[in-house]
């Protein structure tokens, strides 16, 4: 039986898109990363054997040369305490190029490091009693054939522990630019656990009898990519594969949505945001809904902007309340006027795209005769 210590998608290097000097605090606190998941691998407690590192591990092929020291001490400490390392180059850290860290760096490069640009057996290692038969490739373009999806891989040894590794995609009709695994195939070969690298918000697949798993990105790097904030660690060699969690207390990019339909004016909308942010956070508010007032992004995100790290405000409301908008019609004033014929104008219109457009004039219209510079 061993455990492993299942990572991918670190993205180390990746810059944040925040305001300096938050930036370059978040880039290097973010790139400890790595230090902290060795120091998770050699925790006694956690009797990890072996770490997998399933692609990305850095954000693009040249990292800055502080990074990879940096990286290549952290990896070769496991190493010292005979704990296995494989490393899978990815797509962001391709290997493709000639100035590539994992060409440049190779020779230096701690433990296992695939290079290898189709599916084949990699190794027999011998990992806490058991031997670990590793399948892996690493992406180089122009010489990896994946105009297909990958269907031509080695089929599972008889003895010993089976574990592929591929920073892929068993989910590739999704239209993402990955390197396409075909399921069927990958059922066929018969492993014991797919480890998986590539989709940052994690997942577990059943390509048949086998357990495949994108592990995910653990520190998240945008509000866009915020992370799955957990350690992946997999039993092997006792029975079927088996998956287990822990969190990696990393500050998460917290993504709130907040419905404004309930708030009459926005002093009560500014407190609402008031109460749930943290002065740690790194948050973003996205506004959803109806509303009866000007939210005013600038005013609310200046005035809030000091009670955590940072603070964006994204106006995502369908727009005015009907109830208002009704009200409003109802005058015999200019508002009412320019209400009555937008609104006439929406019952006409059969374009989604039109109505787009006369709902965002209706909205900026009401802002414009509230007064103010709309
Ligand atoms: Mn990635």
């Amino acid at each position: 039986m061993f455990r492993v210590l299942h990572l991918a998608d670190l993205h180390l290097g990746s810059r944040p898109n925040l305001p300096l000097p938050l930036q370059e605090e978040v880039y290097r606190n973010r790139n400890k990363v790595i230090e902290t998941a060795v120091d998770l691998a050699l925790d006694p407690g956690q009797g990890i054997h072996m770490v997998i590192i399933v692609g990305d591990l850095f954000d693009n092929h040249q990292p800055e040369p502080v990074l990879i020291d940096e990286t290549i001490r952290h990896l070769k400490r496991l190493e010292s305490a005979g704990i296995a390392v494989v490393t899978v180059p990815g797509n962001h850290d391709e290997i493709t190029y000639i100035d590539s860290v994992y060409r440049r760096e190779a020779k230096r490069w701690p433990g296992i490091l695939v290079t290898e640009p189709m599916p084949t057996l990699i190794t027999k290692i011998n990992v806490n009693g058991d031997v670990c038969n590793l399948v892996s490739m690493a992406y180089t373009g122009g010489v990896s054939k994946t105009d297909k999806p990958l269907a031509n891989f080695p089929l599972a040894e008889k003895q010993g522990v089976n574990l592929a590794l591929f920073h892929g995609s068993l989910d590739w009709n999704t239209g993402e630019r990955s390197v396409p695994l075909d399921g069927t195939a990958l059922a066929a070969a018969g492993y014991d656990y797919i480890a998986l690298g590539h989709i940052h918000r994690g997942g577990k697949r059943k390509p048949g009898n086998s357990l495949a798993n994108y592990c995910g990105m653990v520190a998240g790097k945008s509000f866009n990519d915020p992370g799955v904030g957990y350690w992946t660690i997999v039993t092997l060699g006792d029975g079927p594969a088996r998956i287990t969690t822990l969190s990696a207390n990393i500050r998460p990019w917290r993504v709130v949505d907040m419905d404004v339909s309930v708030f009459n004016e926005y002093e009560e909308l500014e407190e609402a945001i008031k109460q749930l942010i943290e002065p740690e956070d790194i948050i973003k508010i996205r506004l959803i809904g109806t509303i009866a007032f000007d939210p005013n992004i600038e005013r609310l995100e200046s005035s809030l902007n000091n009670l955590c790290r940072y603070i964006e405000v994204e106006n995502n409301t369908e727009g005015w309340k009907p109830d208002m908008v009704s009200k409003y019609a109802a005058e015999p004033t200019i508002r009412g006027f320019f209400v009555r014929r937008l609104q006439k104008q929406l019952t006409e219109v059969n374009d989604p795209e039109k109505e787009k457009v006369i709902r965002k004039a209706l909205w900026r219209g009401l802002l414009a005769l509230k007064g103010g510079n709309n």
